[in-house]
């Protein structure tokens, strides 16, 4: 990727690609709420960030710090789920600069035809809003900033739960972006995971084949498009800065670091940059993790060297508090699975007509629908699909994440997780309807696995069919008795229309 220099100019705006303006923007709409009242990034942040996510209250920005030098806020829950019954995504479909209600299958489509569009090259300003303030050497000092601890046990406080990694292949044909955990380690280092699967963890590899650290920054607060596409499973070789420009339509302003010839947003909150030691590791975690459980033991990690930071005036860090669902490893992460395996699935031409990471699923299933009556023209038997489901997914980068898939019939909607426990109830059948690969690959975090599959990093995945027998025929036995199933059209709207004369309160 070329970087031509450019003269400095305004940042540029809209919540896609301006964290300050995402802030703004759900502070406008009622979604976030401006806390003045003094908290602490001591427990109390985290505490008041999770009971927003189990209330589906608006995001808290923290103006009040109690610790961390004066000016600098958090946000909490930066795409935790909305309250409204109209908008339940809106704070998601903020993060792309789309209407509040934004359904899942709209999002996942546009997701994907920014997958299959040309990328667009992000554009190297000379400076922007992420340089108001530098510090380099002796002078950086992390703790300068409100690090929260954001559960009781967890092993250190965490300064990147909702920021991503920069990391650049020795060649330069590949730049990523990714999100993964880093605690606060020491006043210029931190740690965290940078598992080998990953992309940040091949990158780092490549330079450790070379003996030589890796060049490293990581962006907090920065565009939440950029964001989300960091935590989004996009294959190896791709750089997730170009899909972010084909994604919202403009190419990425970003600017050159300070000390590594790395790019970073250019209007990102708050960046720090250096290197990934070669072979230095210490303890990390535990932390409250994806699946919604906190374990006891800290793990050697890859140790982070920061030798400068650059952070905008008063910046805002932005903080996940992992757990159970929703949260952002449900919202953000879950979602971009869902798109990365139903272009998949959908580009292999099997009968695919939606996937889903349930939100309520911790990231650890992903609802596939399938299209019946393509199905019956393809004459395969359940275990044909679901080994070809299996071959495509389980193989892939972004099916390394998912450990159980489940096939249903597209009459259900599987964004709506009681019409998916409906269908695994009635229609799943215990003694045929489940398919075990035990050797396929898998991401050894999920909670249920044995020591072994931990270690050897495979087994503990599933295919569980909810499809009928004579779906694979294309045909449905019975039909859904249900509001919009059992009654004739007319009678339907006659009840809709007379709800509130009826004395039922407006819907
Ligand atoms: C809020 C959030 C936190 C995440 N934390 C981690 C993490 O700590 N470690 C990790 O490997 N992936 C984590 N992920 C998932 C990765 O970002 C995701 O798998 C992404 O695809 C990784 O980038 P890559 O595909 O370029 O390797 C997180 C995602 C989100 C949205
Ligand atoms: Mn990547």
């Amino acid at each position: 990727m070329t970087h031509q220099p450019q003269r400095s100019r305004p940042s540029q705006r809209g919540s896609a690609l301006n964290f300050r303006d995402f802030v703004t923007d759900l502070l406008a709409t009622g979604d976030a709420i401006d806390v003045r009242e003094p908290v602490s990034p001591t427990l109390e942040a985290g505490a008041v960030t999770r009971r927003t996510y189990d209330t589906r209250s608006p995001a808290p920005l923290f103006s009040a710090l109690t610790e961390g030098a004066p000016g600098c806020r958090i946000l909490g829950a930066p795409a935790g789920l909305s309250a409204s019954p109209a908008a339940p995504f809106a704070r998601l479909a903020a993060h792309f600069g789309l209407e509040r209600d934004t359904t899942p299958s709209e999002l996942l489509e546009k997701l994907i035809s920014a997958m299959k569009a040309e990328p667009v090259a992000p554009r190297v300003v000379e400076t922007g809003p992420c340089k108001e303030n530098i510090r380099t050497g002796d002078d950086v000092d992390l703790e300068r900033f409100p690090v929260p601890l954001l559960h009781e046990h967890d092993g250190g406080r965490y300064f990147g739960t909702y920021g991503f990694h920069v990391v650049r292949t020795p060649d330069e044909r590949w730049t990523s972006w990714s999100v993964s955990r880093a605690m606060l380690h020491g006043r210029n280092t931190l740690v965290g995971p940078a598992m080998p699967q990953q992309h940040l963890g091949m990158i780092h590899q490549m330079w450790r084949e070379r003996g030589e650290r890796t060049p490293w920054a990581m962006v907090l607060g920065a565009p939440p498009a950029a964001l989300a596409a960091a935590g989004m499973p996009l294959p190896a070789e791709v750089s997730e800065d170009g899909y972010v420009g084909a994604l919202t339509g403009s190419p990425v302003e970003v600017v050159r670091t300070e000390t590594n010839g790395l790019y970073v947003p250019a209007n990102a909150e708050i960046v720090v940059e250096g290197f990934i030691s070669p072979d230095e590791t210490a303890p990390e975690g535990p932390m409250g993790e994806y699946h919604g459980y906190a374990f006891a033991e800290s793990k050697p990690q890859p140790v982070f060297h920061v030798e400068a930071v650059t952070f905008r005036d008063d910046p805002i860090l932005p903080i996940c508090v992992a757990g159970v669902p929703p949260e952002e490893n449900h919202t953000i992460w879950g979602t971009m699975i869902s798109a990365t395996s139903l272009d998949l699935l959908r580009s292999s031409g099997l009968p695919v007509s939606l996937a889903w990471c349930s939100y309520e699923a911790a990231t650890c299933w992903l609802v596939v629908s399938i299209d019946i009556r393509r199905l019956a023209e393809l004459h395969l038997t359940e275990r044909q699909l679901s080994d070809a489901v299996a071959e495509v997914l389980f193989t892939s980068h972004t099916g390394w994440l998912v450990p159980k898939v489940i096939l249903v019939a597209d009459d259900i909607d599987i964004t709506d997780i009681n019409q998916v426990t409906w269908a695994l109830a009635t229609r799943h059948h215990p003694t045929t309807g489940q398919y075990l690969y035990p050797r396929a690959p898998g991401i050894p975090l999920v909670p249920y696995l044995t020591e072994e599959e931990t270690r050897t990093g495979h087994g503990g995945k599933s295919i569980t069919s909810c499809l009928l027998p004579e779906q694979f025929e294309g045909r449905t036995r019975g039909t859904t008795a249900s509001f919009h199933n059992s009654f004739p059209a007319d009678i339907r709207r006659r009840v809709i229309e007379n709800w509130n004369a009826y004395g039922f309160p407006a819907r």
